[in-house]
Formats: C-alpha cells, sequence, structure tokens
C-alpha cells in the first residue's frame, strides 16, 4: 500500500513469513520442475547444500580468521589444476566466470607493459570480457568464427600487435558449447610469446570427463605450453551451489600482479587477488568436498548422461520439420534455429518452458537436473508448436 512502510515495527513470526516467501516465489521456476532447460546452472548437489549450511560464517576474505578454510581453497584450487594437468596451481575459487575472466585479464595487463593493452577474442566470447574490458580499460580486438562456429585462428594471429596483451580461446562457447582449436592457439601463443586464457567455465568440468568417456575433443588445457590461465566453473557443471566460480594460473607470477595487500584484517596481514573481499568459505569448502565425494568416476558418470542425451536431442531435433541443428555438439549444449524463432520462442515460453534464445537460436544445456524425460516433453510441445506456425 503506497505510503506503507516496508520494514514492519514488528518482525513477524517465521511461519508467517515462510508462507508469505511461499507465496510469493511460486512464480519462480525451479530445476526440479524439469521446466528448466537453458540454464547453465543445476540444482546444487544434496552434500553442498548441506556444507553450506554448516559453514555459512566461514569468511575467505579474512582468512588468518578462518585458516582451516583457506587450506581447504588452496586444496580445491589444487584440484582443478589437477583435472587440468597442471602440477602445482595458483588460482582461486571466485563468485563465478565472470570474476574469473576479469582476473585473467587484469593479470595479463598487469605483467605486460603495454600502454594500451589490447585482448584478442572470439566472436564467440561472453559477454563478461566487455565487463572486463571497460573496468580494465583493456580494448577487445574481435576475431572471426569458421564455418562451424569455432575461432579462426589465422585470424587471430592477423590480429596480433606489438599491444596485444593476451589471447582467448573458449572451451565450451556459452551458445553451442563449441571447443576452439586450442592446440592451435597454444602454439601461436607460445610462437608470439602472448599469453593465453582459456574459458572453459562452462566445458573445464565436462571436457576432461568427456575425453575419459571416449569423445574425441581437442586438449584444452595446461597440457598445452601456451596456456596460461583457465576459467573453470564449479558452479555450472560442477554441481556446486553458486556463487563458485574458478580461475587457475599456471605462474605465481600472474597471482603477484593482480595481488592486493590488505594490512588491517582480524586475522592479520594478508594479499587478496580477487574483487570481492568479504566472500564465501563454504562454496569453497563445497567445490573440495564434491571432489572429495563424487571423485574423477562420479563427475564422469555425470558427464555420460548429459552428453548422452545431448546427442539424442540433436538426432530427434533433425527429424523434425521446420527447424534446423545449428551444429552437430560438442558438447552437452545443443542449439536449433528456424525461420520462425521468435514465435515459438514465444510459445515455448507461454508454455512454462526456461529456454534461453540469442544469436539467433535456442540453447538447450543438458545440465544433470536435465533428464530424458524433460526433454521428450519438450519436443511433444515443440511439434505441437511446430505444427501452428
Ligand atoms: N564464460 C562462459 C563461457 C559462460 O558461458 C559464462 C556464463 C561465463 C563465462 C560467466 O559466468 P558467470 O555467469 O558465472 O559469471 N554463461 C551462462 C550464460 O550466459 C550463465 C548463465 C547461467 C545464464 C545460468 C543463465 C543461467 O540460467 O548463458
Amino acid at each position: 500500500m503506497a505510503g506503507e512502510s516496508m520494514i514492519p515495527n514488528k518482525g513477524i513470526s517465521e511461519e508467517e513469513l515462510f508462507t508469505e516467501l511461499e507465496k510469493r516465489l511460486k512464480i519462480d521456476l525451479t530445476f526440479d520442475s524439469g521446466k528448466i532447460l537453458g540454464s547453465m546452472c543445476t540444482y546444487p548437489h544434496p552434500l553442498a547444500q548441506k556444507i553450506i549450511q554448516k559453514y555459512i560464517d566461514r569468511n575467505l576474505g579474512d582468512p588468518g580468521l578462518h585458516r582451516g578454510s583457506k587450506e581447504i581453497e588452496e586444496e580445491a584450487v589444487q584440484m582443478l589444476g589437477e583435472l587440468l594437468h597442471l602440477k602445482r596451481a595458483y588460482g582461486n575459487i571466485v563468485s563465478g566466470g565472470t570474476e574469473a575472466n576479469v582476473l585473467a585479464v587484469r593479470a595479463f595487463r598487469n605483467v605486460s607493459n603495454v600502454e594500451k593493452p589490447e585482448l584478442i577474442l572470439p566472436e564467440s566470447a561472453h559477454f563478461s570480457f566487455l565487463k572486463a574490458s571497460d573496468l580494465l580499460k583493456v580494448k577487445l580486438v574481435w576475431a572471426d568464427l569458421n564455418r562451424d562456429y569455432s575461432v579462426n585462428v589465422k585470424d587471430v594471429e592477423s590480429k596480433i600487435t606489438d599491444n596485444t596483451i593476451g589471447i582467448v580461446g573458449i572451451a565450451g562457447t556459452t551458445g553451442l558449447g563449441v571447443v576452439d582449436d586450442i592446440p592451435a592457439l597454444s602454439d601461436i601463443a607460445v610462437d608470439y610469446g602472448i599469453p593465453l586464457h582459456i574459458d572453459a567455465a562452462f566445458g573445464g568440468f565436462v571436457i576432461p570427463f568427456a575425453k575419459a568417456l571416449g569423445y574425441e575433443l581437442p586438449d584444452f588445457d595446461f597440457k598445452l605450453k601456451g596456456v596460461q590461465s583457465i576459467t573453470i566453473d564449479p558452479h555450472k557443471m560442477g554441481m556446486a551451489p553458486i556463487p563458485a566460480g574458478g580461475i587457475v594460473f599456471r605462474k605465481k607470477k600472474y597471482m603477484d600482479a593482480i595481488n592486493v595487500l590488505a594490512p588491517y584484517l582480524a586475522g592479520g596481514k594478508i594479499f587478496q587477488a580477487t574483487i570481492t573481499g568479504t566472500r564465501l568459505g563454504a562454496n569453497a569448502i563445497a567445490v573440495w568436498a564434491l571432489f572429495k565425494h563424487l571423485g574423477f568416476e562420479g563427475y564422469k558418470n555425470v558427464v555420460k548422461e548429459a552428453m548422452e542425451n545431448a546427442l539424442w536431442f540433436a538426432e530427434q531435433i533433425k527429424r523434425l520439420d521446420r527447424v534446423y541443428l545449428i551444429r552437430e555438439p560438442m558438447l552437452n549444449i545443443v542449439s536449433f534455429g528456424s525461420k520462425r524463432l521468435k514465435k515459438i520462442e514465444a510459445e515455448l515460453k507461454a508454455r512454462g518452458w526456461g529456454i534461453s534464445a540469442h544469436r539467433g537460436y535456442i540453447r538447450i544445456v543438458m545440465m544433470p537436473h536435465v533428464k530424458r524425460e524433460h526433454l521428450m516433453n519438450f519436443l511433444k510441445d515443440l511439434r505441437e508448436i511446430l505444427r501452428r506456425v
């Protein structure tokens, strides 16, 4: 009501509160509804939920107070490194892929001695690099894509100048799940002495397991000499609760280049490389716990189902008229287009489907909560809609 204060003078009971919240939040789509097909998030693993509840007070912004949590974060980063073929990893569990990408660009800029820094990145790069560019005053130089939507490596090479502070390759593009030819990008990076950053925010928790399952995918990680940093997000296919991103550097010098001295904290003097100061320790603990609990095999099984769903769904799309596959899936993302995309999208949304449509296609992400039956329900609706558009 107009004029009425939103903050009650006398607080309401928990019961009343939850009644109201349940009512208000009914309009949210939930992962267990089977309707969210366009998100890169998922319902966090039950173990992670327990961890969050138990260790919700831990703050990695003041690690002197929470030394155990800091050790666990460091081990979580080591495990990310191990997954990415790096023996000694430097980095942090951060707030997501955006912060991880910003930190990588910041590190590359700070280690360079360039006055007008430029970053070369694929046209398919995530919009987080726009934020990095704006914050850090680094000019983005966009590289063309090939017909298969991977970055054109020749075009990348042709755009290198004395101002280039780094190159970005993507292992699992946001729209199509494409893995760039990272071995070729790495060769260029080594030849020109320019650091290569890999945005594996999505693919980092997919590719190592998909490779172990026998899927043929290019190398994308620290096995390749030119790769100096990798974004890999536990809160996407790692099933950790949001916010949990990962940034991993090959060398200490990159961390040194972004560390800021925090001299007065309750737990003592430390360096912080992250953008956030106060930050959730529980999420880093959850990342650690999930690695230990699920093991390589556990994650492999999750990826197995996701990849099988992707290949199956792509075949179903190919059988339909009026829609077409944008490209064969490389990872567990399938995108399809249509001349009548706007109408199809509106009709799907009206039927409650949580899908994402951009750049002329609808993207379906086979996250762990996406089951075959949900896809079948979706296809049933899609077929009906296609008959009418
Ligand atoms: N890099 C890549 C390749 C990404 O796909 C994303 C996010 C990021 C970086 C940034 O990560 P954060 O969002 O963690 O900062 N990709 C998803 C997207 O834009 C994010 C997302 C997640 C979107 C859940 C919708 C959603 O429901 O599609």
